[in-house]
């Protein structure tokens, strides 16, 4: 990606100093994890993502629920952070006091090198009773049959070790139950109907209240509360820079509107903004 847009994006970085950087399912998607608009697939193509993450369903169907996470936190195992995540961690080393706000609830960003993200919709490896809150620990993910799980011989221990695990079990699943009151274990996300963490929330609408650049990365920018985190940014007057292959409701707030995708167009606008700097 070249153009003015890209010159006029990386004069704004350049001169940021606290910049947020906020991301959506479009930041995964060039490391093969479908964002919430991609068609779902195999069995979990007849459910809408927004249906079954929600209580209800899990009440109605802990299996069904529980299932399609494992599903999702194994496809997420085998992704690996792609040159979009490595340029935001980039950005977060030149600039100490950088932000990063997350919708997504894989660990692509802390694998590729931003060790605390804001999480506003939790995570897929922070699994806690649904009923006293108490975490529990992550399954493993080698079938019964495979024996005791070797030592994760270097490999990072959220990814990559188990892909040469026989492709697990696609479907319903009970989930364990709670080592305290044995109520059934939940995904440690944030499901349609749920508050935020609010510890998470008021450091995001912190951090977006006093930055000085707002990068909306791969987000369709349709989920509230969420949604609303780059206008706070652009209601106090930070310019609003956004990458993303098509337009979505934040294109009228934002200074720059950079269209492509983020594997490409972040490593791009580092290049652009500190020439010095070989990144990506
Ligand atoms: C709540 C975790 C109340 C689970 C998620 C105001 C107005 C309207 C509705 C509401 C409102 N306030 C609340 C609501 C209801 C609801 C909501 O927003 N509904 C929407 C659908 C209308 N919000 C809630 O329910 C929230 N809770 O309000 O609680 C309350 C308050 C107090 C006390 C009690 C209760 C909770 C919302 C959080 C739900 N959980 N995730 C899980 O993952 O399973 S949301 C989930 O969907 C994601 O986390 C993410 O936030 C969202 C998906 O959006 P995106 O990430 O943007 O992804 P999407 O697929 O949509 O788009 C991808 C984009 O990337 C596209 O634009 C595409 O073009 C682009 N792209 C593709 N490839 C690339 C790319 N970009 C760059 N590079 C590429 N390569
Ligand atoms: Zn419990």
């Amino acid at each position: 990606m070249t153009g003015p847009e890209l010159a006029e994006a990386a004069l704004l970085l350049a001169a940021a100093r606290r910049p947020v950087v906020f991301t959506g399912a479009g930041m995964s998607a060039e490391s093969g994890v479908p964002t919430f608009r991609d068609a779902q697939t195999g069995l979990w193509q007849r459910y809408d993502p927004q249906e079954l993450a929600t209580p209800a369903a899990f009440r109605a169907d802990p299996a069904l629920v529980w299932g399609w996470y494992e599903t999702r936190r194994r496809g997420v195992r085998r992704a690996l952070p792609n040159p979009g995540h490595r340029a935001v961690a980039a950005i977060a080393a030149r600039l100490p006091e950088t932000v990063v706000i997350t919708q997504n609830v894989d660990d692509l960003h802390e694998r590729g090198g931003v060790p605390a993200p804001v999480r506003l919709h939790g995570s897929l490896f922070a699994p806690r009773c649904s009923a006293c809150a108490r975490p529990a620990p992550l399954p493993s993910d080698l079938p019964p049959s495979a024996g005791p799980p070797e030592p994760h011989g270097g490999a990072e221990p959220h990814g990559g070790a188990e892909s040469h695990a026989p492709e697990a079990h696609d479907g319903p699943l009970d989930p364990p139950a709670c080592a305290d009151c044995g109520a059934p274990v939940r995904p440690g996300v944030v499901w349609f109907g749920e508050a935020l963490p609010s510890a998470a929330l008021a450091a995001a609408v912190e951090a977006a209240s006093g930055c000085d650049l707002l990068l909306t990365v791969g987000t369709s920018a349709l989920v509230h509360p969420a949604a609303e985190i780059p206008l706070v940014a652009a209601r106090l007057g930070a310019p609003v820079v956004q990458v993303n292959p098509v337009p979505t409701p934040l294109d009228a707030i934002c200074a720059v509107n950079l269209r492509g995708p983020a594997g490409e167009v972040l490593p791009a606008l580092v290049r652009a903004a500190w020439p010095d700097d070989a990144v990506g």
